[in-house]
């Protein structure tokens, strides 16, 4: 019955014109809005102009909006592309320190011109603006993340009127305000400069603009300017709806299996109104069924607030779950606002039940000082977190498409992924993602973008940076995937370790608490008292809090999250990694595909490992020698690794022991899930790797290349994060142990295979078989060969550094991934023998899209590299790459996401293992290795 009054509500969708600035969504009848959106090919253009001091000239082009200027240009002809071209990033230095203007004109009709309200509203402008309607100024925005709402009513007319938003360049405006913080308060906001690496901009601290914009350890300098969200003229009278927020709460614990839960749905309607003591009514209904109304008595005001309840019982609805743990359950619900004039507006949401909790129990009640667990409850379920930290997807955000992000979250999901965290130096993300986090499974970790940096925290800057926490806590607090919040990416852990000496420290620290528990911490916890906040990652936690908010330990192995890089040790062995209780972040850097860097290269064929435009790409102090180290100490080094023969070599090489050393640091993780040692380290829970995509064609910790290639690590997540895995390694007393990994909430058992071979054979020179069984959360030893085994096959512990062949311990358990462990690595190249791989059998499937083929081989052939080197086949990936083989054939997968041809397949497949290498390796014992294992 209550549906019936509700189904003739009009609901009108803006038009979803660019995907990173869409403000999609209903906003109901009677409330008029004029969308300023524009394309630079519609009739009615945004122009954006601006004056380069460096050439004396005026630069006038069309604009599009949302949008921003890098891409303006680039489309104008003024910027060459693509926008990564080689040295573009410097080439187009001058952009940033433009100011721009975007105008347009516009028409104002009697419909919008009778309300009594009439509003710009502006859900992202990209930074400093001061804002113009007929020449007057309506209003200024000083943060990219807030969305401002400018009363417009006294200077609009009817007919043809005309908006300017009048920009200043972020790096001027940046050193501007860096320079009058230190006169007016005496002291510096560091750091003043980025390090040399980093070809970027300085102090963008100073501004609240995507701090990685300005450059990073893996992305260019690309400081933005633009309209770059959605912008329209709205009219109403009475009250109008701006944000929904959602809590919701069970009856009972969940999950409940008598299914007699009922969930308490309250949404909290914040709503702008310009009327006094009207009435009004608020429905809240779920779609196509249960629903509830109430009338009240409006205030006059902005961001007056509502709560409307609605009971849910557990018949109706069912949980949502992470992904690994079962169904994305969601449901749609409408809330909308009646005027006793008649207007309405309404807001679509769709919403999950589900409950998360951060648990910080002690380790040990008994001994307080083991410390705390630190760990993810959902739905009452213990959840092991295993995920990445995401990036922008580009740093123009306009370039960003659903399609580009859907591809990467499906890698997350097919990674076993059950948590991103979105990290605290790029943006608030775009709607698809929190969408599709929703759809796939992934919660969130959701930080405040603040990141290696102090901040001010004057009055002002403070102020600015509420209006940011007030949108965006206010846009996302109703997402399912959403778990937590988190203040700044590092900044505790710097302030605790003197990072920075432009202020005294006890300046610092103020500042520090002013802003992320005073400001920021107060406004959240007001907003969402449904989520944890921790001020920082890493953080210890509820020893933070106890230490006063600067933890004197950050970084602790027994409480909170780490942050664990390691650039130095030998990253295939799991005893340089530390036990923490939940990693946070953690990485190794490589470069992209040869295809993938050839994009933005003139000539890749004239590109070496050591040339100015690897180094180009290369952002992070000291990082291509570290490749090259990690190269020689694992792989039969090149003779010169700087030669141009060498060059497609090392990049498989250098992605290769990536993901290798990724394997070793999250298995290491996993194995601790129930261990414990007398100092109260183990128990980790938490595997979030760095980094999960990248922001362009360079070196970085990514898995998933810039568009959706996937690096050969992104194979290896696939595996290392499988549900049950065996997981082999090496004790101090040279046993190899074998632990079954587990976070399936199903009891798994099979059959165990373990072999050992030396690489001239496909024939093991050992093989056992074991009945193995696993529960969930946990990791036990199911297999152990003995260092006297191992002495007799000649693979024992120290036989390494002379040793012409290296041993391969192969796992394999059906039902899960092979898995390995080099007890020697192979660094020999006379050890690796001719595999004569072939490709035959290859047949396409119904679809259109799944190539299967078979592979065969005369040797153990370590680490096969499959690549489709198609140009724009960025969307698709094998069943299997970067592995092993030691049976004579094993068959194969590429899906490929717009379909593919037997032919075409068949004409870009390149196949390599490490055997190839040897054509471009010196002799063994050349070059000095760090590790002699
Ligand atoms: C972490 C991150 C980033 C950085 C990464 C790799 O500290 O928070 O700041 O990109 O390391 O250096």
């Amino acid at each position: 019955m209550f549906l019936a009054a509700f189904v003739a509500i009009v609901v009108i969708l803006i038009c979803d014109s660019n995907f990173a600035g869409a403000n999609t969504g209903e906003y109901g009848k009677g409330v008029q809005r004029i969308l300023l959106d524009a394309k630079r090919h519609s009739n009615i253009i945004w122009t954006a102009s601006g004056f380069n001091e460096s050439t004396n000239e005026v630069i006038q082009v069309s604009a599009n909006v949302p949008g921003g200027i890098y891409s303006d240009l680039e489309d104008n002809g003024i910027l060459k592309s693509p926008i990564y071209h080689e040295y573009n990033d410097l080439e187009s230095r001058w952009v940033g320190r433009v100011n721009w203007t975007f105008s347009r004109n516009f028409t104002v009709d009697e419909k919008v011109f009778e309300k009594k309200s009439i509003v710009l509203v502006c859900e992202g402008l990209d930074t400093i603006s001061n804002v113009y309607i007929n020449d007057a100024l309506v209003g200024r925005s000083q943060n990219m993340f807030a969305r401002y709402i400018f009363d417009i009513k006294r200077v609009v007319k009817l007919g043809e009127n005309s908006i300017r938003i009048e920009f200043q360049s972020p790096v001027n405006y940046a050193a501007t305000m860096y320079e009058k913080h230190k006169l007016v308060y005496g002291y510096r906001v560091d750091p003043p400069n980025v390090v040399p690496e980093f070809r970027g901009e300085n102090k963008v601290q100073m501004i609240r603009k995507m701090q990685s914009s300005f450059s990073w350890d893996w992305g260019p300098s690309y400081p933005n300017t633009g309209i770059w969200k959605s912008i329209y003229i709205e009219g109403y009278t009475g009250a109008v709806i701006r944000d929904v927020m959602i809590f919701s709460k069970p009856s009972k614990p969940v999950p409940d299996d008598t299914a007699t839960t009922q969930w308490e749905v309250t949404a909290r309607v914040y709503y702008d109104c310009d009327t006094e003591d009207q009435s009004a009514k608020f429905t809240f209904w779920r779609q196509n069924s249960n629903g509830t109304e109430k009338s009240v008595e409006l205030g006059k005001g902005t961001g007056l607030k509502e709560d409307i309840t609605l009971t849910e019982s557990a018949i109706d609805i069912h949980l949502w779950w992470p992904n690994g743990y079962g169904k994305q359950n969601l449901y749609s619900y409408v809330v909308s606002l009646y005027n006793d004039n008649g207007d309405s507006s309404s807001r679509q949401l769709r919403l999950g039940f589900r409950t998360v909790e951060l648990v910080e129990d002690y380790v040990d009640s008994s001994q307080r000082d083991k410390g705390r667990e630190f760990y993810f409850r959902v739905n009452g379920v213990k959840m092991y977190s295993k995920g990445s930290n995401s990036i922008p997807l580009h740093v123009l955000p306009e370039r960003i498409t659903y399609t580009q992000t859907e591809w990467l979250l499906r890698a997350a999901k097919l990674s076993h992924q059950n948590m991103i965290r979105v990290w605290g130096g790029g943006m608030y993300e775009s709607e698809a993602l929190y969408d599709l986090a929703d759809e796939y499974g992934i919660l969130i970790w959701q930080d405040f973008m603040f990141a290696c940096a102090l901040y001010p925290a004057t009055d002002g800057f403070r102020n600015i940076v509420r209006q940011e926490v007030d949108t965006q806590v206010k846009r996302l607090q109703h997402r399912t995937s959403l778990a937590m919040w988190a203040g700044n990416n590092e900044n505790e852990g710097a302030l605790r370790g003197h990072w920075w000496g432009g202020a005294p420290w006890a300046y610092q620290k103020r500042d520090y608490i002013k802003m992320y528990i005073d400001t920021i911490k107060v406004l959240v916890e007001e907003l969402d008292p449904s989520r944890r906040y921790i001020p920082s990652s890493p953080t210890n936690g509820k020893r933070t809090e106890d230490e006063g908010w600067v933890a004197n330990e950050p970084g602790s192995l027994n409480y909170g999250d780490i942050h664990a890089y390691n650039y130095y040790g030998d990253n295939w062995d799991w005893t340089i990694f530390t036990r923490g209780r939940y990693s946070s972040e953690y990485g190794y850097q490589s470069f992209p595909h040869y295809e993938t860097l050839a994009e933005v290269a003139d000539n890749i064929t004239t590109w070496t490992f050591d040339s100015p435009m690897m180094e180009h790409r290369q952002r992070h102090p000291r990082g291509n020698s570290e490749l090259v180290r990690m190269v020689s100490d694992h792989f039969p080094a090149p003779s010169n690794h700087n030669s141009v023969e060498a060059f497609p070599y090392m990049l498989y090489m250098v992605q290769l022991t990536q993901a290798m050393a990724q394997k070793t640091q999250t298995e290491f993780y996993r194995r601790l899930v129930d261990k414990l040692d007398t100092s109260g380290t183990g128990h980790n829970m938490g595997a979030l790797y760095w980094q999960l995509n990248d922001i362009w064609q360079g070196c970085s910790w990514a898995g998933v290349e810039i568009k959706g290639r996937w690096k050969i690590f992104m194979y290896y997540a696939v595996n290392f994060f499988s549900p049950v895995l065996a997981s082999p390694y090496r004790e101090s007393n040279g046993d190899v142990v074998i632990e079954l990994i587990s976070d399936s909430q199903n009891e798994f058992t099979g059959l165990l295979r373990v072999q050992i071979f030396k690489l001239s054979s496909l024939t093991p020179v050992y093989e056992n078989e074991k009945n193995v069984t696993a529960a969930f959360l946990t990791s036990g030893e199911v297999f152990r060969i003995k260092n006297s085994t191992l002495s007799d096959l000649n693979c024992h512990q120290h036989a390494a550094s002379g040793m012409a062949e290296p041993c391969l311990v192969y796992l394999t358990l059906p039902g899960t991934p092979d898995n390995f462990l080099f007890l020697q690595y192979p660094r020999n190249k006379q050890a690796l023998l001719d595999p004569s791989l072939e490709v035959s059998a290859v047949d396409l499937d119904l679809d259109g899209k799944t190539i299967r083929f078979m592979i065969t081989t005369k040797a153990v052939a370590p680490f096969i590299f499959l690549k489709m080197s198609v140009k724009d086949e960025h969307q698709g990936y094998f069943n299997d790459n970067g592995f092993i083989l030691t049976t004579p054939q094993k068959e194969l997968a590429y899906y490929s996401e717009k379909g593919m041809t037997v032919q075409k397949f068949i004409d870009n497949l390149s196949v390599m293992s490490l055997f190839d290498v040897t054509y471009i390796a010196g002799n063994f014992n050349e070059f000095g290795s760090t590790y002699y294992k």
